[in-house]
C-alpha cells in the first residue's frame, strides 16, 4: 500500500493551528531554529529490514498480522515510515534473509519510494539450510580453515549484492566467542578472526567501508572475539583506512558509558556509526529512548560536538540505524517511535551551547556544566521536529496517522493476518 499525499496534507491541516502555535512559543527561544530545522530535514536513519516483523524470544514469537514476507514488502513498509516521518529514507538489508530475484526491479521499487539502500549485513551466526559445514563453533575465528573460508565467501557474496543495490557498506557482525574457560586460544581466535577479515576487506571497493559491530556477549557467554570497542577498534586499525568500529547501544556491558566511547572512537576517525535501541539489561533491543532517554541525548551530544571537531557532515558521514526488536507492539509504530526518539536527542544536541559549555568545562564549574546539559534535555523540541517533518512533506503527527487511518488493517487486509517476516 502507498500512503496518499492528499491524506497527510489533511491531517496537518487539521492539527495546523495547534502546531504553529506551539512552534512560535518554542522557537521564540531558539536563536538558529532555521539551521537546526535544516540539519532535522537532512538527517534520515536506516530502517532495517528484519525489525519491520515481530521479534521474539528464545520463548516465543507472536506475529501481528500484515508483517512483510518478502523483500518488495519490507521496503514497501520502510517507504511507508519515510512517507510519515521524512526520516527513514533508507533499507539495511541482511542476507540471506533479503537475496534480491531482480536487482533493478528492487532499485526501481525503492527508488519510488525515496529510499537508498543502507549498509548490508551478513549473517555467519547460524547455520543455513543446504550449507556445507557448520558455523557452531564459530566462522571467521574457527579453528578450522575450510570453516573460515566459507563464511569468508559469504562476506563476498553480502558485498556483490550491496555493489549492485548501490549499498556502501558491509557491517559485520560475529557471534564467535566460546562459552567456557579453556575452549579457545583467545590469540588465535583473534588471529583468525583478523586474517579472515582482511580477505573480506581485500574484496571492498574502493568506495565502500566495513563497519566492525562488537559485543560483550551472547550468544557466548565466556568470551566473543569482537567483544568490545578496544577490540574492534584494534581490528579496524589493522584492516586500514576503509575500516570503522560501530557501536550497538545494547551490546555494552552494563553501566558502559557509551558517551565516551564515542567520543574517542570519534577523535581517532574511526566511528562508523551506530545501531540504535535501548536496554535496561543487555541486548533487549527495546524502542530507542524508552529507557535511558537522558543517555541517547548524551551520546548525541558528544557526536554533534566529535563530527563538528571534524567538520563532519552530520547526515552523511556515519552510518545511522536502528537494531531493535518488537516483542509485544506493532513494529511499524515501534519504529515510528523509536525514529522519533532518536530525532529528540538529536536536535536536543544540536541545542547545546557549546561555548557556554566549554567555558564551564575549562573553568572547572561542574555545576554550571552540568545546568547546560540538563536545561537542553528538559527543552521540548518535539514542535521542531514536528516541523521539520511538515516542511518535507511528512506527517505533524506520524503515529495519529498511522492510527487514525488504519494503516496496520490494510496492510492485514492485503497480506492477510498470518504472514510472517522472514529474518529474527
Ligand atoms: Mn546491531
Amino acid at each position: 500500500m502507498r500512503i496518499e499525499n492528499y491524506k497527510i496534507d489533511e491531517h496537518n491541516h487539521s492539527l495546523l493551528a495547534e502546531h504553529k502555535r506551539r512552534f512560535e512559543f518554542v522557537s521564540s527561544d531558539i536563536n538558529n531554529v532555521e539551521s537546526i530545522l535544516k540539519k532535522l530535514v537532512d538527517f534520515n536513519i536506516a530502517i532495517p529490514s528484519w525489525a519491520l516483523g515481530t521479534g521474539g524470544t528464545r520463548f516465543g514469537r507472536f506475529s501481528g498480522g500484515g508483517e512483510p514476507g518478502s523483500i518488495e514488502e519490507k521496503i514497501e513498509d520502510v517507504g511507508l515510515l519515510h512517507a510519515l516521518n521524512k526520516s527513514s529514507g533508507a533499507i539495511s538489508l541482511h542476507i540471506p534473509w533479503d537475496i534480491p530475484k531482480d536487482y533493478t526491479t528492487i532499485k526501481n521499487h525503492a527508488a519510488a519510494l525515496g529510499l537508498k539502500f543502507d549498509a548490508m549485513n551478513s549473517n555467519t551466526f547460524q547455520d543455513q539450510k543446504d550449507q556445507p559445514l557448520s558455523y557452531k563453533f564459530g566462522s571467521l575465528q574457527h579453528v578450522d580453515k575450510a570453516v573460515r573460508q566459507q563464511a569468508i565467501e559469504h562476506n563476498i557474496e553480502v558485498i556483490k549484492h550491496g555493489v549492485e543495490l548501490g549499498s556502501k557498506a558491509l557491517t559485520v557482525w560475529l557471534s564467535d566467542g566460546s562459552c567456557f574457560p579453556g575452549q579457545l586460544n583467545f590469540r588465535k581466535a583473534f588471529q583468525n578472526t583478523l586474517e579472515s577479515l582482511q580477505e573480506i576487506y581485500t574484496a571492498l571497493p574502493t568506495d565502500w567501508k566495513v563497519f566492525v559491530e562488537y559485543k560483550a556477549y551472547e550468544p557466548n557467554f565466556y568470551s566473543m572475539t569482537v567483544g568490545d570497542w578496544a577490540q574492534s577498534l584494534l581490528y579496524a586499525n589493522k584492516l586500514g583506512p576503509k575500516a570503522y568500529t560501530l557501536v550497538d547501544l545494547g551490546h555494552h556491558l552494563p553501566n558502559a558509558n557509551i558517551e565516551q566511547i564515542v567520543s574517542l572512537l570519534l577523535m581517532e576517525g574511526k566511528l562508523a556509526g551506530f545501531h540504535f535501541n535501548d536496554s535496561k539489561y543487555g541486548d533487549d533491543d527495546l524502542t530507542a529512548g524508552s529507557i535511558k532517554p537522558y543517555q541517547l541525548f548524551l551520546i548525541f551530544n558528544e557526536l554533534v560536538e566529535g563530527m563538528d571537531a571534524r567538520g563532519m557532515n552530520h547526515a552523511t558521514d556515519l552510518g545511522w540505524m536502528i537494531d531493535a526488536s518488537h516483542n509485544v507492539k506493532d513494529p511499524l509504530e515501534d519504529l515510528l517511535q523509536s525514529v522519533e526518539a532518536i530525532m529528540l536527542a538529536y536536535a536536543q544536541a544540536l541545542l547545546v551551547d557549546r561555548n557556554k559549555l566549554n567555558v564551564a568545562q575549562e573553568s572547572n564549574d561542574v555545576v554550571a556544566a552540568q545546568e547546560i546539559l540538563q536545561n537542553t534535555f528538559r527543552t521540548d523540541v518535539r514542535t521542531i521536529l514536528a516541523e521539520a517533518r511538515m516542511r518535507s512533506g511528512g506527517a505533524l503527527n506520524p503515529l495519529q496517522f498511522f492510527r487514525k487511518h488504519k494503516v496496520r488493517e490494510r496492510l492485514i487486509k492485503e497480506r492477510g493476518s498470518k504472514t510472517i517476516a522472514t529474518g529474527l
